[in-house]
């Protein structure tokens, strides 16, 4: 299916010094494109500057507000939500909006859509890779893919990152509401699903490079909720119960 439209979800917490340059950049891709941020009451106000871009731009960028920050997955779920059931998306992407995951990739996985259900701007196949990052976020990461890969059987080669482009009949065919994870083990949960049920997966390289502004927002305590995902997955896993197929072709 070609992405004639894309809803790019941006899901934020204190990101005022990123969200008005990413917001430009993407807006200024040659492409038709409208952003869906979802913003967990920033107390450094990044909800009211998205709140002025969607009020200039209604067509353009959608805010959701939420009272309290709580977790990047549900951040995920009411985007998803908001473009599938109201603004009726076929394609729909996630990223950070710290520039780790930059807009110059989304031609490239538009176009790697076509032919793939699920598309993840990844770091772990040939021409991909990490920049600017310090060596425990690195090892963080490697470690984390090749747990997922090994007790899960992911086959995909960035299990946890954030940069996806769905097609609408992936999202629809998982039941977001059962989805365990809140945090950003959510990704590694997502991934579990869509593999089971047969959608196929491509895999369009990216330099991620660290953020320059803002904090990261992984704690210790996601890092733990994480290793319990892993876990409780492959307890599934190991039950045997058999993938489920994709309920349509795309
Ligand atoms: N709405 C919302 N956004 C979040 C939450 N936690 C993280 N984010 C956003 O999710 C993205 C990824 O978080 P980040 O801290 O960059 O994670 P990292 O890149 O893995 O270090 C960023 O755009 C964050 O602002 C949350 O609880 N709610
Ligand atoms: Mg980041």
């Amino acid at each position: 299916m070609i992405c004639e439209k894309t809803y790019v979800i941006v899901p934020t917490f204190n990101e005022a010094d990123n969200i008005d340059d990413l917001l430009t950049q993407l807006l200024d891709l040659t492409m038709s494109l409208v952003v869906i941020v979802v913003d967990h009451k920033s107390p450094d106000g990044t909800g009211s500057i998205a709140d002025r871009w969607a009020s200039r731009m209604p067509d353009r960028v959608d805010v959701i507000h939420r009272p309290e920050k709580m977790g990047l997955g549900t951040a995920y779920i009411a985007g998803f939500r908001k473009g599938l059931d109201e603004l009726g998306a076929n394609c729909l992407m996630t990223m950070d909006a710290d520039f780790s995951h930059h807009p110059r990739y989304i031609p490239a996985m538009t176009d790697m859509s076509e032919r793939y259900d699920l598309v993840i701007g990844s770091r772990y196949v040939a021409g991909g890779g990490s920049r600017n990052c310090s060596w425990k976020r690195v090892a963080l990461s490697k470690i984390a893919n090749t747990v997922a890969r090994t007790l899960l059987g992911l086959e995909a080669r960035d299990t946890t990152a954030g940069f996806r482009l769905y097609h609408r009949e992936v999202l629809k065919s998982i039941p977001l509401d059962q989805i365990f994870s809140s945090g950003y083990s959510f990704l590694v949960e997502m991934l579990f699903m869509c593999q089971r049920r047969g959608w196929r997966t491509g895999e369009v390289p990216i330099i991620f490079e660290d953020r320059r502004r803002g904090k990261t927002k992984i704690s210790r305590q996601e890092v733990i909720k994480a290793q319990y995902t892993v876990l409780r997955l492959f307890l599934r896993r190991l039950r045997g119960i058999r993938p489920r197929q994709a309920s349509a072709s795309v």
